[in-house]
């Protein structure tokens, strides 16, 4: 099979020899930035936690004003068609950190795999390079962080009151704050105290934000409540003609805990979910708990007795979601400003690249849903924006496809490292220098494993190209499903199997094994179309 775009080594600023290995690779590399009296590249990577592209405003101006993250986008560059491999957290990180898809790097699923944090990484390779390398925040991948000067990460899914973090000597501390705050404050702390100003740095800040349940800052509880949201279009979908859709248990209306995720706590009311709000709250000081109560008491007494059945508590649970989330992002977006201040104010942004991603995109109500984990749109692709250091001149759109194996390559290959054969992903810089390979890839592959599981998702693996899109669900049904993104952009309408779409669907089988093979996937399959 043809090569694609990236393998090749590319490196950024002088002409630089591209066959010594990563430590004299990089030497070169900075050596030749300093010839040219440029200073060398810096990375700063954040990274949220279910953050759609439905919930920033420079993608979709429905709900949210994100002025921080769009005005990355409005300097920079915004990626119109980015994806992620496997759309949930651990294996997500894991196909950033390596550049690779989930059946080589071994983490397919958060629930049963630890990440073997021994292979390479990008950081390892930059580390080596001569990096100084930090990550504070969300690691989420079992074992602890290899190839860091420095890291302080949260255990699980971290806390968003008075967190508790794991401390580079293994001992686990309990902060005061909210997480959000506490994360950039580490963050900026190591950029001005910590680290070594003599050399260039990666920074790995990896929000809990906007990870269930959702729960907002008390500075920032009473924001969004004199607006009313109606859910999506497609929220009452039935799913007819597809078998997976409906086994899943992420419905707003079915599957969201009134107490847990909505926040309805009243003693005399029970919820599944419950306790673990309950052990939420608990962590929170009296100042804190005053302010939350006195905010949402007043919103339980309402609710109770209003008694909503049907559509209408589907509709008012939907509004108070995304009240939760938009004031879970306002943290998040401050949070950012924070960063890009500093970046700004300390001459250190014209050579920084500073990306702002997503570890997958989320549901807003589309299909009834909250979570990800499908291939369907939303969380299939995941927000992509960067500041841009000097040297890489493009601005504004990409609608190249992309995917989070591509972060890795994108990072070695413009701090001028090799990048490694068995990476999977491509460097994305010729797009950022605005070039417009004519080989770039023309279809996604993806694969997600979590089943069964939390929220009951089926396993499945696909293909899409800039018009369709093949799923095969193998467990525990088999089902293939169809979509023509052009006509049905929501995919509402499974076509597999349709007169008429003989010849695109042996197409998009052929991309699939194409891409199964180009991957190695060893996932045993048939096609029933050749
Ligand atoms: C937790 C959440 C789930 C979520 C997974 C994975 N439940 O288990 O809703 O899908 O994390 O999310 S909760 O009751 O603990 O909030 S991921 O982003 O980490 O992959
Ligand atoms: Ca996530």
């Amino acid at each position: 099979m043809k090569r694609q775009y990236g393998k090749a080594i590319v490196l950024s600023g002088a002409a630089i020899a591209a066959t010594a290995g990563a430590a004299s690779a990089s030497a070169s590399a900075k050596d030749a930035a300093r010839e040219a009296g440029k200073k060398p590249l810096n990375i700063v990577y954040i990274m949220t936690d279910d953050h759609t592209s439905q919930m920033m405003s420079c993608y979709d101006t429905r709900y949210a004003h994100t002025p921080n993250l769009d005005r990355i986008a409005a300097d920079g560059v915004r990626f119109t068609n980015s994806f992620v491999a496997n759309s949930i957290s651990g294996p997500s990180r894991a196909c950033m950190l390596t550049g690779k898809h989930s059946h080589k790097n071994g983490y397919k699923d958060n629930t049963t795999c630890v990440f073997d944090a021994s292979q390479p990484t990008f950081i390892k390779h930059l580390h080596d390079a001569g990096y100084q390398t930090a990550i504070f925040g969300k690691w989420h991948l079992g074992a602890l962080p290899q190839g860091f000067d420095r890291w302080e990460i949260v255990p699980g899914q971290g806390d968003y009151y008075n967190p508790r973090f794991i401390e580079q000597t293994g001992d686990t501390v309990r902060l005061h704050g909210y997480l959000t705050n506490v994360i950039t404050d580490k963050s900026l702390n190591w950029l001005e105290n910590e680290r070594d100003k003599k050399k260039p740095f990666c920074l790995l800040i990896h929000h809990k934000a906007m990870h269930r349940n959702w729960m907002a800052d008390t500075a920032h509880l009473a924001l969004f409540e004199d607006t009313v949201f109606t859910p999506p279009a497609n929220f009452y979908d039935d799913y007819a003609g597809r078998q997976a859709a409906p086994k899943q248990e992420m419905h707003i209306m079915k599957d969201m805990d009134l107490i847990f995720d909505l926040k309805m706590l009243r003693e005399d009311k029970n919820s599944r979910l419950k306790r673990n709000f309950q052990n939420t709250l608990r962590r929170m000081d009296s100042e804190q708990r005053a302010a939350w109560d006195a905010f949402y008491n007043p919103i339980i007494e309402d609710f109770y007795s209003r008694d909503l059945q049907g559509r209408e508590l589907a509709e008012w649970k939907f509004d108070r979601y995304v009240k939760d989330y938009l004031k879970v992002v306002k943290s998040l977006d401050d949070n950012v400003g924070r960063v890009l201040d500093y970046l700004e104010e300390h001459d250190v942004l014209d050579n920084t690249l500073v990306v702002y991603t997503s570890d997958q995109g989320f549901y807003i109500g589309e299909h009834g849903w909250f979570d990800k984990r499908f291939m369907y749109e939303e969380s299939f692709r995941t927000p992509l924006v960067m500041h841009l250091p000097e040297g890489y001149s493009h601005r504004g759109d990409i609608s190249e496809m992309v995917q989070n194996i591509d972060y890795a390559p994108t990072f070695l290959d413009m701090a001028g490292v090799e990048v490694p054969e068995d990476m999977q992903g491509v460097s994305m810089a010729p797009l950022l220098r605005g070039e417009h390979p004519v080989d770039w890839r023309d279809a996604l592959y993806y694969h997600y494993y979590e089943y069964p599981a939390e929220h009951m998702v089926c396993r499945h693996y696909g293909v899409r190209d800039d018009r369709y899109k093949l799923i095969h669900f193998y467990n525990d049904v088999d089902q293939w499903e169809l979509y023509d993104l052009q006509e049905d952009p929501t995919e509402m309408h499974n076509i597999y199997g349709q007169p008429g779409t003989e010849e695109v669907t042996a197409r998009m089988m052929a991309k699939l094994k194409a891409l199964q093979e180009q991957y190695d996937d060893p996932i045993r399959f048939t096609y029933p179309v050749e």
